[in-house]
């Protein structure tokens, strides 16, 4: 018999059927005992009659909260379950029998702190309201790798271990590689660019990232997922104009997919595009609404809220300070912007990108001028020399995403296994 899942049973008309699951909880009023059996797909009811198996009624009624097992037999409707459909089980195999007491509820109500939930992640994640997280996260990749590869980019991995800083040089984790020291990379930013004179004149990359800061804040994380793209041929424009249309399918595909997740989520009905306003713009609303700040000077996130207060959901802020962006960011037709954009989800960075500088002087110029060393960047530099076409792209923190999806108030609930300054285990 194959084994289906607690949901089937409640859909399709069966006489008989195999289940397998956690066990979620026991109630037993002597003559009769209803079990509570949990898969991925949801609980379903398993009924024993004291009577006519005693055997069978005493091991299961006797098994801890959690344990593991297998079990056949006849299906019957039910009004008084939840799915309309009970077992009544006529064997059963135990499969793990799970130790007292867990150190995490799963099964009960109360809230318990995130550190004891992340501790204890393989129960944390045994709750519907938890996994719905990932079955979230999940989609939203699924659904930025079709809208990409629809456009014809491709999925490229570049290297994690490497010998030169991205982001300027300060938030690397170094370790030892054979003789030499190495670092943790901090964004395939170098590498897909320098893909860009290759002729793959559109890649993706969806992988960890690194970054030594040592933020303890609910939107930082040491190890994030970053979704990154780069085109070649484009500007600033044209891959904004291609992460919204990312981000609306993202939410299509939720709504369509999987409706069963849209409850209590931020997903924005009928938006096609995100308002585009200037770091000018965006600094003269938080001036207006009393705030004291200059030109140049990077948005704190005091002005983010007050600049959010005047904007919808999601918005881009664009032509920021060139001096406050990396040096691979295009500069602007004046001479103290770049083409450098941030989408915002409220006053959250979600995305980062620019229209990058591809020419090979300028370039090396700007990697001077921020005191980087330009040894370091050899490898990159000799990418611009020799057929660079113009190019542009972003990275977007899956995490980031999910958090604005999802309502949650802090990052670490929408990673498996968060790493943070505090947290290296599990
Ligand atoms: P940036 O450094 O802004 O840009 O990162 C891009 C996006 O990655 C996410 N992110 C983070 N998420 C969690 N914890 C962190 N510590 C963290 N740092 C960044 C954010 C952010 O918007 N190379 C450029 C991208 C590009 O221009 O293509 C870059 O890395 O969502």
């Amino acid at each position: 018999m194959k084994r289906m899942y607690c949901r089937e049973i409640r859909e399709s008309y069966v006489q008989e059927a195999e289940v397998a699951g956690w066990i979620h909880d026991i109630r037993n009023l002597g003559g009769i005992a209803f079990i509570l059996l949990r898969d991925r797909t949801g609980i379903l009811q398993l009924t024993l009659l004291k009577k006519p198996n005693k055997e069978l009624f005493k091991h299961l009624t006797t098994l801890t909260r959690e344990s593991v097992i297998r079990t056949k037999g006849k299906v019957q409707r039910s009004e008084k379950v939840m799915n309309g459909f009970e077992i009544l089980p006529e064997s059963a195999e135990v499969l793990s029998v799970a130790a007292v007491p867990l150190p995490l509820g799963v099964a009960d109500k109360v809230e318990s702190e995130l550190d004891t939930r992340l501790d204890n992640r393989f129960l944390d994640l045994r709750k519907k309201e938890v996994r719905k997280i990932f079955y979230l996260r999940s989609l939203l990749l699924k659904s930025v790798r079709r809208t990409l590869e629809n456009e014809e980019f491709i999925e490229t991995h570049t290297p994690k271990i490497v010998a030169a800083a991205t982001e300027g040089g300060t938030e690397l984790f170094p370790f030892r590689y054979f003789e030499r020291e190495a670092y943790l990379n901090q964004s395939p930013q170098l590498y897909k660019q320098i893909l860009m004179s290759t002729g793959f004149d559109r890649v993706y990359e969806i992988g960890p990232a690194f970054r030594a800061e040592g933020h303890d804040t609910v939107r930082h994380l040491n190890e994030f997922t970053s979704i990154d793209i780069e085109m070649a041929f484009s500007n600033h424009h044209d891959v904004m104009d291609l992460l919204e249309r990312v981000i609306v399918e993202g939410y299509e595909t939720v709504r369509k997919e999987a409706p069963e997740l849209m409850e209590g989520m931020n997903i924005p009905e009928n938006v096609e595009a995100f308002p585009r306003i200037t770091y000018t713009e965006a600094l003269d609303i938080a001036k207006k609404k009393g705030l004291r700040i200059e030109w140049g000077e990077d948005l704190s996130m005091e002005a983010l809220r007050l600049i959010a207060g005047e904007s919808p959901d999601l918005y881009f802020i664009t032509d920021w300070p060139d001096a406050i962006k990396p040096f691979y960011a295009m500069p602007g037709e004046d001479d103290r912007t770049c083409r450098s954009f941030d989408l915002m989800y409220r006053e959250k960075e979600v995305t980062s990108g620019a229209q990058r500088v591809h020419d090979y002087e300028l370039l090396k110029k700007r990697i001077a001028d921020r005191g980087l060393d330009i040894e370091d960047f050899g490898f990159y530099l000799n990418a611009f020399k020799y057929g660079m076409p113009p190019h542009a792209g972003w990275g977007l923190g899956a995490e980031r995403w999910v958090m604005t999806v999802a309502g949650l108030e802090n990052i670490r609930e929408a990673v498996l296994f968060p790493r943070d300054m505090h947290r290296l285990v599990p």
